[in-house]
């Protein structure tokens, strides 16, 4: 069924092939992002290491290619509520996709204003669609996209449940009751945080105003090119690689194509989810098509292919370049070791097959870090937000004495 479908946040890593594919379905879209992601490059100095196109170009690039038009709305859903409602008001979309937050946990470590800033923009993002969408009372699908670290990442030993735990409670008489509770939270960091606090605004929201939400718990994402971008170089998706955005795949397969140690934080005993962009698209899809019922609790996936150590990764990459591998200081205040087993049954029971990094699609990112290796600025790499005074920034010391 053809849908109209609102992409907040289009303009992204994420956000903007996951407006291509769903464009290339049938779907009617419109993206609206502030820009905000560019304008933080600028401001570190920092930039995607493919060189992306301007929004405009992207647009027209693929009206020209496909025959689809995407329209897009300059707006910042944070700060302006009036402009977002009276957009909601003029194009009723069916389904709503939210990728409208500042997404990379080292930015929200950096400083007090990063702090700040992210969570006035991520937790009024979120908060103003769902006012906006009761105010109006819209009846729209709302699909977030969420993060795996919501759940944390020690003290757990079995699998991670899709959101809700069952469990059963001893009542004063001594019978057992059969409840299901919302995971606990534990976030990482005050990026995390922010997704911990949407997690609770949708639990209310639903219950409250009976809307329709699809919260994703999505793993790092890895990977830059989707059958959609690829149709033409204007189409690039960005791939970040500096020390607060890049993620960690990513950037050891960037660090390996310009020849720069791979900054493995302390041990490498953090083991993480991962799921490749193509999948980031199609898994979105997949929510889009399946959605809850009115009055349903929020819906909750784990948008995860496979869980992976950061050493493992680093051995796998230095394997295929030649790399040489790091150990560095931690930045971050986390649990040096962890295991992490995460259930992705909702999506495999929707017919999701996931892309594992044994698909050998990691050559392909590769070969496009090789490609644009030349635009990288090596100064940008290492990883300096401090979670606490206590941490240190991830610097290779051979590269310190190289400059
Ligand atoms: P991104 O920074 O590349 O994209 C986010 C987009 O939202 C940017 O284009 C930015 O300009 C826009 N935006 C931010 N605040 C806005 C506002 N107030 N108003 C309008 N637009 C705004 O990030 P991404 O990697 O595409 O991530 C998208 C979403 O997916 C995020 O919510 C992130 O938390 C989640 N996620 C990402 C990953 C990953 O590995 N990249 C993994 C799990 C979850
Ligand atoms: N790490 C290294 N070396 C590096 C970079 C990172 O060892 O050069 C380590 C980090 O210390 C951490 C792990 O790799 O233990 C993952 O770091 P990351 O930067 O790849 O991922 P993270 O900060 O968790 O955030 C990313 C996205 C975020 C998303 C999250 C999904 O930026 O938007 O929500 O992945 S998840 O991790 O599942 O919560």
């Amino acid at each position: 069924m053809v849908q109209k479908i609102l992409i907040l946040g289009g303009d992204g890593f994420c956000g903007w092939p996951t407006a291509l594919h769903l464009s290339s379905l049938g779907h009617e879209i419109a993206i609206v992002d502030n820009l905000s992601r560019r304008a933080i490059d600028a401001e570190m100095g920092t930039s995607s290491l493919t060189p992306i196109a301007d929004a405009e170009t992207r647009l027209n690039t693929w009206e020209k290619i496909s025959g689809r038009h995407i329209a897009f709305h300059q707006l910042d859903i944070a700060e302006d509520y009036d402009g977002l409602r009276a957009l909601l008001d003029s194009q009723r979309p069916d389904v709503i996709v939210h990728f409208a937050e500042q997404r990379a946990a080292p930015y929200s470590m950096k400083t007090p204003t990063t702090k700040r800033y992210t969570i006035d923009n991520n937790i009024r993002a979120t908060h103003n669609t769902l006012v906006a969408l009761t105010d109006l009372g819209l009846d729209c699908h709302l699909v977030h996209l969420g993060t795996m670290g919501v759940y944390g990442y020690d003290g757990f030993n079995g699998e991670i449940p899709e959101g809700y735990l069952d469990v059963k409670i001893e009542e004063p008489d001594g019978r057992w009751s059969a409840h299901d509770i919302v995971f606990p939270t534990k976030p990482g960091s005050v990026y995390h945080l922010t997704k911990s606090m949407d997690h609770l605004m949708f639990q209310f929201y639903a219950r409250n105003d009976r809307l329709r939400i699809t919260d994703l718990h999505q793993g790092i994402v890895w990977g830059t090119q989707t059958p959609e971008t690829r149709r033409d170089p204007r189409l690039i998706n960005r791939f970040d690689y500096d020390g607060d955005y890049g993620t960690v795949l990513n950037r050891f397969v960037m660090q390996a194509a310009v020849g720069y140690p791979l900054t493995v934080h302390g041990s490498g005993g953090q083991t993480r989810a991962f799921i490749n962009i193509q999948d980031t698209t199609r898994c979105v899809a997949l929510a889009v098509a399946n959605p809850p019922e009115r009055g349903e609790r929020v819906r909750i996936y784990n948008q995860v292919a496979e869980s992976l150590r950061v050493r493992d990764l680093a051995a796998l990459v230095a394997d295929l370049t030649g790399a040489s591998v790091a150990h560095v200081d931690n930045p971050r205040k986390e649990a040096d070791e962890n295991g992490l087993q995460v259930s992705n049954a909702g999506f495999r029971s929707l017919g999701f097959h996931p892309i594992l990094l044994r698909d050998r699609l990691l050559e392909e990112t590769l070969d496009i870090a090789r490609h644009y290796a030349q635009r990288s600025r090596r100064e940008t790499i290492p990883a300096r937000a401090l979670w606490t005074p206590e941490n240190l920034p991830g610097v290779v010391k051979t590269e310190v004495a190289a400059t």
